[in-house]
């Protein structure tokens, strides 16, 4: 017993800590109430391997209910004729996806990670997995995104079976229209991992890859788009490309779903259909001001003459405050958590002190906080850093802020985030 009550404690402290705190990693968010009461439903337990009305287990009927529901609400939100909701994180999206259009040896083509690329996209992640031979797309550093002339040209010569699109440090809207015309012309599929910003998409406020020309969207369904810690996989896919797809996920890589979280994410994507659009415009919002203010205080934020940032994300160059390491540690001891990130000019052989902080505002968005929250919050950011204020003393303040903060909106039954819910 005592290893529960110790585990228990570590989990009830964990939320007192991000309740009091201010979460501003990228990839995070919190879940709505009602999508968080179906991680302690019955689904939890249960196994459904197949497609709903053809399982390889009985008992199915309510969750077969759930899963075609969420599959008609992906497409209807994300205006598209292919889903596939079973596959359960970002990563494995992107696999079933390599899998499925490229063989071992084949050339894919995408970012490298100091530009903001994601590590299932490299020779050490899913990529190489998969024994696909990784090519970086060349980069520009004035305009902060692909060489879009340089990538076309590459494309032609190394006529990739996959241009792979779409990053982990993701400040702008891509040139999906340009790179998928050099795909076509060499029989490339065009993937889009919107991971990050797949909540801006549904809710209309950053580019629509699969109206540009992608073939396929990858994500995760936790970071913009506030569900559960999961993944999927959309599109526009003829029957036998589905078809492949869907194999790829099951029996290729996935036995059971983890019915809670589909079912969570079910939950998500209605909310999504009413709340989306909202949530996804204050987002953008915030994190324009956020960027402004922290320039303003006279932080180095990237991408000062582009606006700094079209979607939830900012990244600042701390190297002359401390480095990305420094920095991080010295926020937390704050209260504020974010994490340290390779900036598009560091070195990719050295990440573990990066230039960078990547900072993102979804959560506290998702909490309620607007412009002039964020902007007290850039404060607080320069208060720590800048000044050097005592931690404890930002602390304080942090916490004050954050106790108005704490009500997960734009969902259906608002309630507090953090609290944590005693069984026994
Ligand atoms: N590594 C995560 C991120 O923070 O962006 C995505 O998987």
């Amino acid at each position: 017993m005592d290893d529960v009550l110790y585990i228990r404690k570590m989990a009830i402290e964990n939320n007192d800590f991000f309740g009091s705190s201010l979460p501003m990693i990228a990839s995070e968010n919190v879940m709505s109430p009602i999508a968080t009461e179906m991680f302690i439903s019955d689904f939890e337990h249960r196994y459904a391997e197949g497609k709903p009305g053809e399982r390889y287990y009985q008992g199915c009927m309510y969750i077969d209910e759930v899963e075609r529901r969420a599959m008609e609400m992906g497409k209807k939100l994300f205006d598209c004729g292919y889903i596939n909701v079973q596959v359960i994180s970002g990563t494995m999206a992107n696999l079933a996806v390599f899998s499925t259009f490229a063989k071992p040896g084949d050339v894919l083509t995408t970012l490298n990670t100091n530009v903001g690329a994601h590590i299932s996209h490299q020779r050490i992640g899913a990529a190489g997995i998969r024994g696909l031979k990784v090519v970086h797309l060349p980069y520009d550093l004035e305009t902060l995104n692909i060489d879009v002339k340089g990538s076309v040209k590459l494309i032609k010569e190394e006529k990739p079976k996959i241009v792979l699109l779409g990053q982990s440090l993701f400040l702008f809207s891509l040139p999906v229209k340009e790179l998928s015309e050099a795909a076509r012309e060499v029989g490339a599929e065009v993937v889009y991992d919107g991971a990050h910003v797949l909540g801006l998409i549904a809710g209309k406020k950053f580019q629509d890859p699969l109206k540009e020309g992608a073939d396929l969207l990858t994500g995760s369904t936790h970071k913009t788009f506030p569900g559960p810690q999961g993944g999927i996989i959309l599109g526009n896919l003829d029957e036998e490309k589905a078809k492949k797809t869907d194999s790829a996920v099951f029996p290729g890589l996935v036995s059971n779903h983890h019915l809670h979280r589909l079912a969570a994410l079910a939950v998500t994507l209605a909310e999504e259909m009413e709340f989306g659009e909202a949530y996804a415009d204050q987002i953008v919002r915030n994190a324009k001001a956020f960027a402004q203010k922290m320039n303003e205080l006279g932080f180095k934020v990237l991408g000062e003459n582009l606006g700094f940032t079209q979607s939830h994300q900012i990244a600042v160059d701390v190297k002359a405050l401390g480095g990305g390491t420094e920095v991080a540690e010295l926020l937390e001891r704050c209260g504020i958590i974010a994490n340290k990130n390779m900036l598009p000019y560091d070195d990719p052989k050295k990440p573990k002190n990066p230039s960078g902080l990547r900072i993102g505002v979804q959560e506290l968005t998702r909490c309620g906080m607007r412009e002039k929250e964020l902007e007290y919050v850039a404060e607080l950011f320069k208060e720590a850093i800048i000044d050097r204020r005592d931690p404890e003393e930002v602390k304080r303040d942090v916490r004050e802020l954050r106790k108005d903060f704490r009500t997960v909106k734009y969902c259906f039954y608002e309630s507090d985030a953090y609290t944590y819910r005693k069984i026994v």
